[in-house]
């Protein structure tokens, strides 16, 4: 082997042991760098005659060949093995766990909201929703409610600046709704003509100062009012008999209707399901109150009472809710852990 093929095997050898680019770079300085093994032989052609210079020059040419091809495949070599190490590095384990990204979802009250607005438009009903902070009038006196009466107690309501109060519960809604309907047809009803009956709920949030396990100072209340010229306490019991069963998904489901006293009804009755089967089966259960509407308040809206009757019934989602999912603790729906809310999805 002459000089010039040890010196290619050497680089050859030389090269392939590198393990890192720059490495490999240092190597290639000795062979090919200015002061390299063979620029230094090319620097020695010099001194040679022509004959000379053409053959050992072509001789060094090739060997330099040789030791580039080496240097390009060994570069080539490192390369694939970082591309390699990168690619093992950055390797997907696809049988591990998902980054959990988590979903909101509606609250269970707003569920139920959804649910009792769902039922009664199919009965007819019109959803109307309103102010919550009111006025002393549409709140209590248009409601046939008495100066002296508790609920108007500072104790029992929250009152504003400006002589407003946050509503106590959502039948203000139903008055200005009743107004505003009978305006638009007072000259039919002037007429003695026939007025399109008042059929409408009023869902949303209500405050009263009272706050335990089962009250809350901001709590949901779901009003319902029909007013026609022949309304009776027998649709009463009809609609929301039909509400309950729906709501509750129970065909077997029984009501009772248990008089009692409201201001802004005559008579009024609480109404008390019960369960035919499940934990709470056998336990009269109150879910609403309801009542033929007060000659008064149907007067309030601008109506004749001799003409004009119906019924009203008030009911809390929440107390639904709570009965429809078995939770026995109210301030659980409105302390926001989502460890319970996340439950109704
Ligand atoms: C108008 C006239 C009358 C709605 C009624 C009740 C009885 C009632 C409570 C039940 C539980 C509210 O959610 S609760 O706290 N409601 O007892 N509500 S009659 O009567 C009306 C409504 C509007 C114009």
């Amino acid at each position: 082997m002459n000089e010039l093929d040890s010196l290619v095997k050497q680089a050859q050898e030389l090269f392939a042991a590198c393990t890192t680019p720059v490495e490999l770079e240092n190597a290639k300085a000795q062979y090919l760098g200015k002061a390299g093994h063979l620029t230094e032989r090319m620097k020695g052609l010099a001194k040679l005659d022509i004959e000379a210079k053409k053959s050992q020059g072509a001789l060094i040419n090739a060997a330099k060949q040789a030791i580039e091809a080496a240097l390009n495949h060994c570069r080539e070599q490192l390369a694939l093995a970082e591309l390699n190490a990168l690619l093992k590095a950055e390797t997907y384990d696809v049988t591990l766990p998902g980054s959990l990204h988590s979903q909101g979802g509606l609250h269970p009250v707003s569920l139920s909201l959804e649910r009792i607005e769902q039922i009664f438009n199919s009965m007819g009903f019109e959803v109307a929703q309103g102010p919550e902070i009111e006025t002393d009038w549409f709140n209590f006196t248009a409601l046939n409610t008495p100066e002296d009466h508790p609920a108007r107690s500072m104790h029992d309501t929250f009152y504003v600046e400006g002589g407003y109060l946050l509503r106590t519960h959502t039948s203000p809604m139903q008055i200005r709704y009743a107004m505003a309907h009978v305006q638009k047809y007072q000259a039919r009803i002037d007429a003695g003509q026939a007025m399109p009956e008042i059929r409408v709920i009023a869902p949303g949030r209500t405050y009263r100062v009272d706050s335990d396990a089962t009250h809350s100072p901001m709590f949901h209340q779901c009003e319902g009012l029909w007013i026609g010229e022949n309304i009776s306490f027998k649709d009463l019991k009809v609609v929301f008999t039909d509400f309950c069963k729906t709501f509750f998904e129970n065909e077997d489901l029984v009501l009772r209707f248990r008089p009692s006293f409201f201001p802004f009804t005559e008579p009024g009755a609480e109404i008390d399901i019960q369960f035919p089967s499940g934990p709470l089966a056998g336990r009269w259960l109150e879910v609403a109150g309801s009542g033929q509407v007060h000659p008064n308040v149907v007067r309030n809206m601008g109506l004749d009472p001799e003409r004009f009757i119906g019924f009203a019934f008030g009911m809390g989602p929440d107390r639904l809710t709570m009965l429809r999912y078995g939770v026995n603790d109210l301030r659980l729906f409105f302390d926001g852990d989502i460890r319970f809310l996340s439950q109704f999805q």
